[in-house]
């Protein structure tokens, strides 16, 4: 069954005597980064996210360890495990996302289509069900 909610990217990977991964603005990237942000040594056990975002749009990059994340759109919840750091998922607006399983080597790098605001994110699922007409 085609996936609705997880849209992988492939950036370049050059491996010579290590690897290099790149990726470009509205090449690799569907839009034009404004921010990035990176995330690490987790508490173990613990899931992270669990919010949407009405406009912002990102890519997430797993560059070490591994992360699960769950994506839901209030209808449909897909899965995927992000362990390669030429694997990005891109990440819609107003797709709940939660980060799970991280190990303790895990840092996922995030582009982001937009500067930081918390006006931005619907962290209630309940209120995000009602934004998307879901309930
Ligand atoms: C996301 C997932 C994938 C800032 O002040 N500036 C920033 O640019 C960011 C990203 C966060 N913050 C502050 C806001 C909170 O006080 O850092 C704190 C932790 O943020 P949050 O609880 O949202 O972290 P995560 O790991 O649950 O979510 C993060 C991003 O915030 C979010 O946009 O989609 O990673």
């Amino acid at each position: 069954m085609k996936n609705k909610l997880i849209k992988i990217i492939k950036i370049p990977r050059i491996e010579d005597d290590c690897y290099l991964c790149f990726a470009e603005n509205n090449k690799h990237i569907p839009f034009k980064i404004k921010r990035i942000f990176y995330i690490g040594l987790p508490v173990l056990g613990l899931s992270r996210g669990k919010h949407a975002h009405r406009k912002n749009k990102q890519v997430l990059f797993c560059i070490q360890g591994k992360v699960r994340m769950v994506l839901d759109n209030g209808k449909d919840r897909e899965e995927v495990i992000l362990d390669r750091p030429e694997t990005g998922l891109f990440l819609d607006k107003m797709v709940w996302h939660e980060m799970c399983d991280m190990d303790e080597k895990t840092i996922l790098l995030v582009l982001a289509s937009d500067f930081y605001d918390e006006k931005d994110y619907i962290r209630n699922y309940k209120k995000f069900l009602q934004v998307t007409n879901r309930k």
